[in-house]
Formats: C-alpha cells, structure tokens, sequence
C-alpha cells in the first residue's frame, strides 16, 4: 500500500471522511495536518504549515500528499516544487477512486470523461505555467503544441460525450420497455456509504459487494423484487460525496438520470452520523437530488443504521432534518434487517396513494450546504 500525508480541515467528520477517500485510493495515512481554512493563494496552507510539513516529509517520506481542498494548478506546483511529491487534491483522489472501481462500459466512460473535464480546466493554466519552464513536462512547448494539446483533450471529451449519449440511449429504451411491462421502479440514492447496497441487498436477496469503503458502487444494477404480490424493479446507484465539481456529477449523469425516471427514490441516510455530519451529507444529498431534476414528492427518507443509536436520537434526527411534517420516512436498519416491512409498506401506500398526499416542498432552502456544493 502507498502512504500518504494528509491534509484536512480541523474537523472530526472532514479528517475521518478524508481518510476514508484515502484508504478506498488505496492510500495508508501516515500522519494528518489540520489547518482550519484550505486555500490561501499560494500553498493553500500557511507558511508556517507548510514549514511543518516539509519537515514530516523529509521524515515520513510519504509516497503522495494529499490534499483535501480543490487546488489551483499554481498551488499544486508551488507544493510539489516544495515539498518534492506527488500532490494529489480532493478531485483528483476521487478520480483516481473512480478509475479503480468502474467495472462496466458505460462507468469507465463516466470516468474518462470526468477526468478529461479535470485536465482540461487546468490544461491553459499548466500551459502558461510551463511559459516560465516551470513546469516539468510541459517545458518549452509552443503556441502551435498548446493548441495541439487543449484541443486534443476537447476532442477526446467529445467522442465519449457521443458514447454516453449512445448508451443514455439504450437505457432510454430499457426504461420504455420496462413501463410498458408496467415494472414500477425503485432507486436507491443517498450519500457514499449510508447503506444503499446492504439495504439492496437485503431486499433483494443479492449479495452485491458493501463495504466501509467509500464509493464502494458505482455501476447502477437492477433486480425484480415483489412487494406484496405487485412486481418492482429497484436499483442502486453510485453514492454522493459533498464539494464534487458540478462537471463530475454531470459525467455520471445517464446513471444518475434514472433518478429523474424513477418512481420511488429511497434516499438512505445514515443517523449514525454526528448531528453536523448528518445535516451537511443530508443537504448535499438534497441539492443532487436537486440538480438533476428529481420531484421532491417521490423521495422517501429511510433513516439508516438505527441500530447504532438509541430512540430518542433518532427522534432528535427526524426534527433536525425536518421531516416531521413529511410521513414519508422510515427508521430502518438494513444489517439488522429492521423495519424492512414497513419500508415496502410505506413504498406501496405511495404508489397507491400518490396523488391524494400533499407534501412539503423545497426542503433544500432550509438546508444550504455550507459548501456551497
Ligand atoms: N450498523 C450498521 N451498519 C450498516 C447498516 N447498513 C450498512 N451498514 C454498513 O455500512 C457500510 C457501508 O454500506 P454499503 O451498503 O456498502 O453502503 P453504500 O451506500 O452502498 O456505499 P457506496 O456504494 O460506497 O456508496 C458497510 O460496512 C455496511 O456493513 C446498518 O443498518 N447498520
Ligand atoms: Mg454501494
């Protein structure tokens, strides 16, 4: 395993998620640095940090340092330039997270694209770095080979659009034929690593990998399921993650849209979480969900892992997200297998009922993630 310094925000959830990317990159965190603000202009940390850092690295010397912000090029090359290592930011790390878990066609274009969209918002300021032959590898290139090398990235960015859109196409087509089969469907969404494979698991009696691990799927799989005798389909998807790139989820957006199409979303929760954690992953969840489109009126809440914490803290949960005024939600634990039943008894009442319940709209003003993601 590779080893890697850390750097995070002096936060508890922000250093636990941050090793959690880290070890699912495959990375073994040898020693953490905590700075409560992340993007000073020219390191990101402060000089007096970065004095600190150059020391543990000389000592440590750590295969990568990680960074858990989203890094300018300049400040990338001002690190590397210092600290003599590879440096890998938030996006990057996630990336490379990606590429090592796709497993179908379709997801490794997801991940080309992605990436080609990373290198291409960096390609100009690379290149104008080299300008000063600063930067290793770009040294001395000209006007005419920038061009070259911007557009190439362009080219490339358009022939797996053209892919994607060919397979969104296909599913278009399996979602037509399912409908006139008169298949209702189910998706799971939530935040990466609330539960959404166990609970497809447990559903369907499949034993689709699930582990502690971030971003464990990310290849939508469907299976059949009967709820009291009516046939469904449901699928799980590739988890959220707060402060990704708008580009990053529109690269995974013809898996994602099959949330647009969906007739039920179970959006798994995790009330394991600590209170702040679970109010920025919840609000992170809710823009996605947002974003791409999806009726607020078909989200039903399971609040996961309930196992893991007494009643009253979840009661204190429900009120803190606000979904007391919403019927639609349901304490669950999928490794306990618990409330099972009353999940497919809430997702038939729905769709049998669908139109005669008046919710509560907008859920996502009163929850701004402070990240602005
Ligand atoms: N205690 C407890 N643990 C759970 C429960 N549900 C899931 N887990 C654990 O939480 C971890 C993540 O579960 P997964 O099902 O892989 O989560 P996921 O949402 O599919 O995650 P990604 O695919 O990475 O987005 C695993 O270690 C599970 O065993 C639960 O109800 N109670
Ligand atoms: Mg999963």
């Amino acid at each position: 395993m590779n080893s890697a310094i850390l750097i995070t925000y002096d936060k508890e959830d922000s250093i636990n998620e941050a090793i959690g990317l880290c070890e699912a990159a495959g990375y073994q965190v040898v020693h953490t640095i905590t700075q409560n603000f992340l993007k000073k202009p020219k390191y990101g940390i402060s000089g007096g940090k970065l004095e600190m850092l150059k020391e543990i690295t000389e000592k440590l010397r750590p295969d990568v340092i990680i960074f858990d912000e989203i890094l300018k090029p300049r400040q990338n090359y001002n690190l590397a330039s210092e600290l003599h290592r590879e440096i890998l930011d938030r996006e990057a790390l996630i990336l490379e997270i990606f590429e090592s878990r796709t497993s179908s066609s379709e997801s490794k274009l997801q991940v080309k694209l992605a990436q080609l969209r990373y290198e291409k918002s960096r390609a100009k300021e690379r290149v104008r770095l080299s300008r000063g032959g600063e930067q290793p590898g770009f040294m001395g290139i000209g006007q005419f080979e920038v061009d070259i090398y911007y557009n190439n990235i362009k080219h490339r960015i358009q022939t797996i659009r053209s892919k994607l859109e060919k397979a969104g196409k296909q599913r278009l087509l399996h979602r037509q034929a399912r409908k006139k089969q008169g298949f209702k469907t189910i998706s799971l969404a939530g935040y990466t690593s609330a539960g959404k494979t166990t609970l497809f698991n447990k559903l369907t009696g499949e034993s689709k990998e699930q582990s502690k691990k971030l971003f464990t799927t990310l290849t939508t799989t469907t299976r059949r399921i009967t709820i009291n005798h009516e046939p469904f389909l449901i699928a799980d998807t590739v988890g959220f993650i707060r402060k990704l790139p708008a580009y990053m989820i529109e690269a995974f957006k013809s898996t994602l849209e099959e949330l647009i199409y969906t007739d039920i979303i179970i959006l798994v929760i995790d009330v394991s979480d600590s209170l702040s954690d679970l109010k920025k992953k919840f609000a992170s969840c809710m823009r996605t969900l947002s974003d791409l489109g999806v009726e607020r009126d078909k989200i039903i809440f399971a609040l996961n892992k309930s196992d893991l914490v007494s009643n009253s803290q979840v009661q204190e949960r429900v009120k803190i997200l606000n979904l007391e005024e919403n019927k639609k939600w349901v304490v669950v634990s999928a490794l306990a297998e618990k409330n099972l039943d009353e999940l497919k008894i809430l997702i038939k009442d729905i769709i049998e009922n669908k139109s005669s319940l008046n919710y509560k709209k907008n859920i996502t003003k009163e929850f701004n993630d402070p990240y602005g993601n």
